[in-house]
This record gives C-alpha cells, sequence and structure tokens, in this order.
C-alpha cells in the first residue's frame, strides 16, 4: 500500500515540474481577429412542403384551389359525403386573386359535407382551432364544423354555427373548434357540414381556414413545434424567400412581394418552383415576423432580374425591377440556369447601386463568390459536399479579407464517403463532424466570414426530392427528426465568440481541428474543436488535448461539453435510435491553469471556461 502512495506521489511531483508541453493549445488573451461573431442562421424556401404543410401552421391543404398555366386548381385533399359531387367553379370568384372556387352539388336531401384531409393528416388536440370559410349561396340552418378520426371514427371536436349565407354574394363565417382530447394519431380530417334541405343546391365554399394556435399566437402564423426547435439553435439570421423559388421557372412566375401581402383573400399564390402551386400565406410580413419571434436578421432574397428556364432579362429592361426592389428595401440572389455573366455584366452592379444610393447603411449580398464585388458587397457561397472534401475546404477563408465578407448561406454533407455516391437519407455523424470541422474554418476567418447556414432546413416526410435536411417532420410533433447536424449547429450556435484568439502550439490540424475565441460580454474563454481523421475516419483512435488559456489560473472550473455517436454511418433518422450522445463534464484547471482531456475519433467538442 505504502509503496503504491509512494508512486503516486512521485507522478503527482512529475506532472507538477513537467514544462508546458509543446503540443499544448497555448491560447493568448488578446491579438486574435477581431471580429463579429460568427453568424448562425437558417435559410429557407418553400421547398417541398416545407412552407405550405410545414411550418405555416394552415391545416387545410388546397383550402383556396389556388392554381396556375404550371399547376392548375384541383380538389387536391378534398372529399365529400356520399351522394354530392364537388366541382371546381370559376363562375363566382371570390376576389380577383382567388377566382376558383368548390361546387357542391348535394344529390339528396340529406345532410351534406365537405371533407379536408390536411396536409397528410391533422393533428388534433386539447387547444383551440381558429378557422373560417366564405361560402355562396342561400342556406337557412347550421354550419356544423368539425374534426373527425379516420382511424377511429369518432368526432374529436364540433362547433354549429347559424349560417348567414345568402343567394349570390360571398359571406365569410368564423368558428373555432375545441376538443377535449387529443386524437389517437394524426390521420384526422376536417368538415364543414350543412342540411341540403335548406340551402340551394349547389353551394359554393372557398378560403376555407383552420389554424392551431401558432408561434405567439400570430394569426396566420407558425407551427409552434417547429418554431421551438429553431429557437434552440439561437439563429441569428433568416435567408428568404429562396433561392430557386424566388426566381420562377419563367414570366411572369418571379416571388413578387407585394402579391404576398395583405389579407389571404387578397394573394393569388403563384407556382413555385418545387412542383406545386404556393398559397403566399407565408408571405413578406410573415416571413418578418418569423424574423422578429426568433430574433434573426432578415437576409431578403430579392428577384435581379433571371428566370431559371429563362430569360435573362436585358439592361434596357432592368430598371423596373431595380424599381420593384428599391419599392420592397431589399437585395439580391441566385446565379443558377446561366445567368453568370450579366449577373457580373450589369446585373448586380444595377442592384447594388441603386440600393445603397437610397440607402446606404443597408449590407447587399451578391448571390455568389464569383463577382468582382463592388464596395462592401457581401459575397455569398454555397457548397452541397463530402466529408473528405470539405475537410479540404478547412482553409477556405484563411486570408480572406474583412473588406468583403463572405456568407455561407448554403452548407450540407450531402454524400457519405469522397466517391460519388448517392446522397444520404439524413445527415450522418461523419458527414456532420466534417460539417463542423469546415464551421471551424469559418468561426477562425470570422473578419472574412459573416455567417452559415445548412441547407436546406426542413424536410416534410410525406413529400420531398432533396435529401439530407436539417430537420424532417410530418403533421405529428411526434416524429419530427433533428438531425446530427442540428445536434452539431446547437452547439456551436449558443456560443458566439467576440474575438478569436490566437493559438501557439505545435499540434498541427488533423485528425484535431480547433478554435479559440472569448466572448468579453459573459468573459468565457472558448475552445471549440473537432477530430476527423481524414485518412481513416473509422477509426476511433482518442486525440489528447491539454489547453492553456492566457489569464485562466490552476483551479479554475471549465465545462466540456462532448458529442459523439455510436458511428460513422449512424444517422438520426424516423423511428430510429437516437445516434448522437452528449457528454457535459466539469473539468478544473491544474498548473498553469492547464486543462487536459481526451475526445473520442468522430467528435464534436465546447470547451468554455468562465473567469
Ligand atoms: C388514414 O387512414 C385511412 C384508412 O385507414 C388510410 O387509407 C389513409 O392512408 C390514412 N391516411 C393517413 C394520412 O395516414
Ligand atoms: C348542430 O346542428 C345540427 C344540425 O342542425 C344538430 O343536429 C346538432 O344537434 C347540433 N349540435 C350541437 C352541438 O349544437
Ligand atoms: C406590385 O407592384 C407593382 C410595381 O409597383 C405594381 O405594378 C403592381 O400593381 C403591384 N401589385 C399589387 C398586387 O399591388
Ligand atoms: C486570423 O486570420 C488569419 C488569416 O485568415 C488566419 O490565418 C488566422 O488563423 C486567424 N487567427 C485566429 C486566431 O483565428
Ligand atoms: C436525434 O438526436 C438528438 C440529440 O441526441 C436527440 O435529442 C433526438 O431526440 C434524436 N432523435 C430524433 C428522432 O430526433
Ligand atoms: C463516445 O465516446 C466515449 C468516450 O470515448 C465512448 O465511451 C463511447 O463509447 C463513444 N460512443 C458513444 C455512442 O457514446
Ligand atoms: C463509404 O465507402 C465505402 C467504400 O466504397 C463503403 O464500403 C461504405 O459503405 C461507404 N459508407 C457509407 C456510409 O455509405
Ligand atoms: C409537389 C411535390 O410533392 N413535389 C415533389 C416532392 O417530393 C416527391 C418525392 O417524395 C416528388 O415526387 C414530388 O414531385
Amino acid at each position: 500500500m505504502i509503496f503504491f502512495k509512494f508512486f503516486g506521489l512521485i507522478a503527482v511531483t512529475t506532472v507538477a515540474v513537467a514544462q508546458t508541453p509543446n503540443n499544448a493549445l497555448q491560447v493568448a488573451n488578446s491579438g486574435g481577429n477581431a471580429s463579429s461573431p460568427l453568424q448562425y442562421g437558417l435559410m429557407f424556401e418553400d421547398i417541398n412542403h416545407s412552407g405550405d404543410g410545414g411550418i405555416y401552421a394552415e391545416l387545410i391543404r388546397n383550402r383556396a384551389f389556388q392554381g396556375s398555366d404550371f399547376f392548375p386548381s384541383s380538389l387536391t385533399g378534398w372529399g365529400a359525403s356520399k351522394g354530392a359531387t364537388l366541382s371546381l367553379d370559376t363562375n363566382s370568384p371570390l376576389s380577383a386573386a382567388l377566382p376558383t372556387s368548390v361546387r357542391i352539388i348535394a344529390g339528396d336531401t340529406g345532410v351534406v359535407s365537405l371533407v379536408n384531409e390536411g396536409w397528410w393528416g391533422i393533428e388534433v388536440k386539447p387547444q383551440t382551432y381558429t378557422g373560417s370559410f366564405y361560402v355562396n349561396g342561400a342556406y337557412e340552418g347550421q354550419f356544423v364544423t368539425s374534426l373527425q378520426s379516420t382511424t377511429t371514427g369518432s368526432t374529436l371536436a364540433l362547433t354549429n354555427l347559424t349560417s348567414r349565407s345568402v343567394a349570390d354574394a360571398w359571406t365569410q363565417h368564423t368558428f373555432t373548434l375545441n376538443p377535449t382530447n387529443a386524437a389517437s394519431d394524426t390521420n384526422n380530417t376536417f368538415s364543414i357540414a350543412y342540411d341540403a334541405a335548406g340551402a340551394d343546391d349547389p353551394l359554393n365554399f372557398n378560403l376555407i381556414s383552420l389554424f392551431p394556435p401558432t408561434y405567439n399566437n400570430r394569426p396566420n402564423g407558425m407551427r409552434v413545434d417547429l418554431m421551438n426547435v429553431l429557437k434552440d439553435m439561437a439563429p441569428s439570421f433568416l435567408r428568404f424567400p429562396g433561392g430557386n423559388n424566388l426566381e420562377g421557372d419563367d414570366p411572369p412566375h418571379r416571388w413578387i412581394w407585394n402579391e404576398t401581402i395583405g389579407p389571404l383573400v387578397n394573394r393569388p399564390g403563384r407556382p413555385g418552383v418545387w412542383g406545386y402551386e404556393n398559397t403566399d400565406g407565408l408571405g413578406l410580413i410573415e416571413y418578418l415576423w418569423w424574423c422578429q419571434d426568433l430574433n434573426m436578421e432578415p437576409i431578403l432574397d430579392v428577384w435581379a432580374g433571371l428566370y431559371l428556364d429563362g430569360p435573362v432579362i436585358s439592361e434596357a429592361d432592368l430598371a423596373p425591377y431595380v424599381q420593384d426592389v428599391l419599392n420592397e428595401l431589399e437585395f439580391i440572389m441566385d446565379n443558377l440556369g446561366g445567368g453568370l455573366p450579366s449577373y457580373q455584366g450589369y446585373r448586380f452592379a444595377a442592384f447594388y447601386n441603386a440600393i445603397k444610393e437610397r440607402y446606404p447603411d443597408m449590407n447587399v449580398l451578391a448571390s455568389t463568390v464569383d463577382i468582382t464585388l463592388s464596395e462592401d458587397a457581401i459575397g455569398d457561397y454555397h457548397t452541397y459536399s463530402n466529408p473528405d472534401a470539405l475537410i479540404f475546404q478547412f482553409n477556405q477563408f484563411d486570408h480572406g479579407t474583412s473588406e468583403h465578407k463572405t456568407l455561407v448561406s448554403e452548407y450540407a454533407n450531402i454524400q457519405p464517403n469522397a466517391t460519388q455516391q448517392p446522397r444520404m437519407p439524413f445527415p450522418n455523424w461523419a458527414g456532420t463532424v466534417a460539417e463542423a470541422v469546415y464551421l471551424i474554418g469559418l468561426e477562425r476567418n470570422s473578419h472574412a466570414t459573416l455567417g452559415a447556414a445548412y441547407a436546406p432546413l426542413f424536410q416534410n416526410l410525406n413529400s420531398y426530392q432533396w435529401t439530407p435536411d436539417l430537420i424532417s417532420f410530418t403533421a405529428d410533433p411526434s416524429q419530427t427528426v433533428l438531425s446530427t447536424s442540428y445536434e452539431q449547429i446547437k452547439l456551436f450556435s449558443n456560443t458566439r465568440f467576440t474575438t478569436t484568439l490566437p493559438i501557439t502550439t505545435t499540434t498541427p490540424f488533423g485528425p484535431a481541428y480547433f478554435v479559440a475565441g472569448k466572448n468579453e460580454a459573459t468573459n468565457s474563454y472558448f475552445l471549440k474543436a473537432a477530430v476527423f481523421d481524414r485518412q481513416n475516419p473509422t477509426a476511433a483512435a482518442d486525440v489528447p488535448f491539454t489547453v492553456i488559456f492566457e489569464g485562466v489560473e490552476a483551479g479554475a472550473s471549465a465545462t466540456l461539453t462532448v458529442l459523439n455517436a455510436t458511428s460513422p454511418e449512424a444517422m438520426n433518422m424516423s423511428g430510429g435510435e437516437q445516434v448522437v450522445r452528449r457528454d457535459v463534464s466539469m473539468l478544473m484547471a491544474e498548473k498553469d491553469g492547464r486543462l487536459s482531456f481526451r475526445l473520442p475519433g468522430l467528435s464534436v467538442a465546447l470547451l468554455e471556461v468562465k473567469v
């Protein structure tokens, strides 16, 4: 016993006299690249029902029978009780924006109902649902609005309202539904029923809407559960409304801001580029509320004279579109579709100059980095990559200048390996760690980089074409999948540096990647780190770290948060196991303030010391 104690004592003494190892990360207290913190944010466009049927909380699918030459109006989502017949009617427009309504021929004189199946289901639980609809045709009697379970056949909530409907005019009816119990699943429908005996035959209905409570109780607002998930990421900007969806396929189908504002009855909607008609219920103002509610800076994409399938607007014809942007107060867009020469030649400059002249303090971003940027314009870089390539880009912004910052407004690891392989269905752990390495590269250079956003943000599991995505969902909040990348972003985004701090070390980058910084407001020192061995990603060898922050003394306590997962290929997916493991431990600074710990092979970590 004494023998062992003796050796124990010798060992401690040995550590105490040891010099600081050369491979320790010695973090100076000053001298870093003073900069604003790297901004973690969100890139959103209504891709495959991430807006309509997604974060926009409207529960009724195809509520106003909106259509276009691309996607003609249809009865998708709608059905009727036995014997009744539904058809589309353009003879009695509700408004110029909403010309098409549904016409119900009762067929016999019983109770007739118009039924909507929601966006692949409707979540029903005890809360107040707020609804409204317009009806045209004389009817004396009750409208019975209800939520029904398809699975059990039961009525979940029912509200009667007395008809005020008259012949040859549209009358709006409003109601609430208050289920007392949660439905067994989301296979539920909404219906409006009436007694055909007291009604004109046919009756027409339009703009049939039903909302659950929304985030911050905004009318025409957003899904609470999805907003909460975003809030946890502490995003600082929202880039919207796209992207391709802003551009439109061909004239005149660009996103036109002033057709997305005002009462829903005045919003015509438009053919989106992702295969369906957009309602534009999620319009400019709703996007700005979204920014306000999550305390995000808006990065507003504006149309810069290019349709995806052509044409590019000529220089002589561009002025009205520049004027339209000035009317809207914003900035710039994408160069997909071969528009780069004209964008470099005149399109970007036309918008930049006009905006800066009127709003000198507004930041203007180009939609590319392949351009000689005017003055203080910010470039935009996108990468859809694989782990090997993304880690190779770790030093992409080293020696970047603060004169022209770059926003990485779309990034993601989409393939498992360096070779051309099919895209993953969900982000996987190896890809997530590679993304963390890339983000560390951005953090090191936050004097030259503005921010970063994973894209796409959302996936509706009932209808999608692009994978992987950051957050996947259905009508049923219990099926939401928060990906491995979501967990990583949450860790880094919640900790912002006000300045990076220089590190002196003999440790090269790879397999360990790291950046140090401090936040003057919270008096915290940080090390963000990720371990990824490009030669051998599956070999989970631990990496020892010794970190010394200048000004942190022996006895100070630090918090170490480590993310790792069951395997490099592990994905957080619907119905799957929880693959990300999050370990939080407390460390005590030893002599010189040194903090020692080991990180597992494929891992992401955050070390924080408050002084
Ligand atoms: C709801 O249930 C019906 C009948 O079982 C089924 O045909 C339908 O696919 C289900 N719908 C959804 C959205 O699950
Ligand atoms: C609602 O109205 C229908 C039709 O008039 C009637 O049969 C039913 O009893 C009413 N239900 C409630 C809860 O008032
Ligand atoms: C939108 O703005 C344009 C350009 O000022 C104008 O011509 C158009 O009438 C406006 N549309 C609506 C719906 O206000
Ligand atoms: C500061 O920026 C330079 C040039 O981009 C980069 O090489 C260096 O690593 C950065 N320093 C810190 C402390 O992040
Ligand atoms: C995914 O990972 C996170 C973090 O471990 C966990 O909270 C979440 O529940 C996981 N699963 C799904 C399906 O989102
Ligand atoms: C994560 O790392 C720890 C520490 O190295 C290890 O014990 C664990 O098995 C790893 N994997 C998971 C899934 O936690
Ligand atoms: C990566 O590539 C290797 C070799 O091509 C393959 O065996 C492995 O399954 C791939 N990993 C994933 C996650 O697909
Ligand atoms: C409108 C729509 O649903 N578009 C696409 C969404 O994704 C599916 C694949 O799941 C495509 O088949 C649809 O065309």
